[in-house]
């Protein structure tokens, strides 16, 4: 007997029809995030990386142009398994006819990842950019004090909104758009209602809108501070989860480098799945602060993918990656995140989660804690390289080689 079919086996035994999760896991899209390749600069300002968030290191070898970001892209999408989705942010906007600020974005200033993700087969999701931009110098752009830098943002929003659409009648599936902003101060308010008034606001104002909320999914993003931001986040977890819980059709999206460090986003999915139809996701790998290291194939984010998968929620959950390392290969580190999330939701999958559930539930914590300890010596290994295979992809061991000759060939030669 083959390994892989000794693996099966024992999969077999605990109830688990290893090729029926692998036909499963193949088709839910894990949004792939365009701004790992250039470290979250964009097409659309010189200027730096701003609104609380950092990129440290500088490995050669970031895509300078739309045309070597969509390369780079491609070898990441040939390197992993499982179905994708395209994460674009707004200062991606490709401008072929002139430029265009923020406000005045239209759809055709994106046709290029329309038409990329169209020869891939994907789905697009969008996020407008309030950051890296001079409007947002104050650090406040939707709860500014000031009624242009306010109405500036709203109508980016607007204009995000529109292309959201464009995006999900183009490819024919929905697309996610996330509004996060950076938005806080460095020290001590003296008023953190108001700015949290004219966030929401201005949020408002963005959803008024008009769009088809099949089309388009809305979410708000907490964050607990920023680089700068220490002091106050405007969008804080609650803002954010009470704005979504009362504006119909707007999802919470949650990203688990944007808690106190000891919360853990595992327990926080059902607890919002108990209320949302729909939720979303950041996926990244948080140390000490709001870091967006690579995700890898940790405890926590094992724990995030067992809880989709143990609330029977792939059709209510997207999933986005979201991280940026400068300091490594790109590739790689786009590469290492995805393959560990598909880790992480194939080893969710190849668990007795009904049996475990059903200990649980008679109180059975003794053979609870046996059983699943013991699931974690299962054979993983050899269903995850099965996995590879089945959707096209290198199995472990095999890829690293792949991009050992991009970086010689492609990305060494970029100056
Ligand atoms: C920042 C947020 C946000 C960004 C992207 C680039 O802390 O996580 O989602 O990472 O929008
Ligand atoms: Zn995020």
């Amino acid at each position: 007997m083959s390994r892989l079919e000794e693996a099966k086996k024992q999969y077999a035994a605990l109830g688990i029809d290893v090729d029926a999760v692998i036909e499963t896991l193949k088709k839910q899209p894990v949004s792939l995030h365009c701004w790992q390749g250039d470290d979250v600069i964009g097409f659309d300002h010189d200027g730096p990386l701003t609104g609380g968030i950092q990129t440290t290191g500088n490995y050669p070898g970031k895509a300078r142009t739309p045309e070597e970001l969509m390369a780079d892209m491609d070898m990441v999408i040939s390197l992993c398994p499982g179905m994708k989705k395209i994460n674009v942010h707004a200062c991606y906007a490709i401008f072929e006819d002139g430029f265009v600020d923020r406000d005045k974005l239209e759809p055709k200033h994106f046709e290029k990842w329309v038409q990329f993700a169209k020869k891939h087969g994907m789905g697009l999701d969008f996020n407008p950019t309030f950051f890296s931009h001079p409007m947002a110098d104050s650090g406040l752009t939707l709860s500014s004090p000031d009624e242009n830098i306010r109405n500036f943002w709203i109508e980016h929003g607007k204009a995000c909104v529109r292309i959201s659409e464009y995006f999900a009648k183009e490819t024919g599936v929905p697309c996610v758009m996330n509004i996060w902003t950076g938005d806080g101060l460095k020290d001590i308010p003296a008023d953190r209602m108001g700015p949290r008034v004219r966030y929401k606001e201005s949020i408002e104002a963005i959803l008024s809108e008009p769009f088809d909320k099949n089309l388009v999914k809305p979410c708000v993003e907490s964050k607990v501070f920023g680089i700068g931001v220490e002091a106050y986040t405007v969008g804080s977890a609650e803002f954010s989860l009470t704005f979504a819980a009362t504006h119909d059709g707007c999802l919470p999206l949650m990203d688990n480098g944007h808690y106190h460090p000891t919360e853990v986003v595992s327990d926080k999915i059902p607890a919002l799945l108990a209320f949302f139809p729909e939720i979303a996701l950041h996926i990244t790998r948080p140390i000490r602060w709001d870091s967006d290291h690579v995700v890898l194939f940790d405890d926590e984010t094992r724990e995030m993918a067992k809880e989709i998968v143990r609330c029977d929620a792939f059709d209510r959950v997207y999933m986005a990656l979201d991280y940026f390392d400068a300091s490594i290969n790109r590739i790689a580190a786009w590469t290492v995140g995805l393959r560990s999330w598909q880790k992480a939701l194939l080893m969710a999958m190849l668990t007795p989660n009904a049996q475990l559930k059903e200990l649980q539930d008679k109180g059975n914590y003794t053979e609870l804690m046996v059983r699943s300890e013991e699931v974690k010596t299962l054979p993983f290994g050899d269903i995850w390289n099965y996995y590879c295979e089945c959707c096209g992809a290198p199995v472990d061991g095999e890829w690293f080689a792949q991009v050992q000759a991009y970086e010689k060939d492609v990305l060494s030669k970029r100056a």
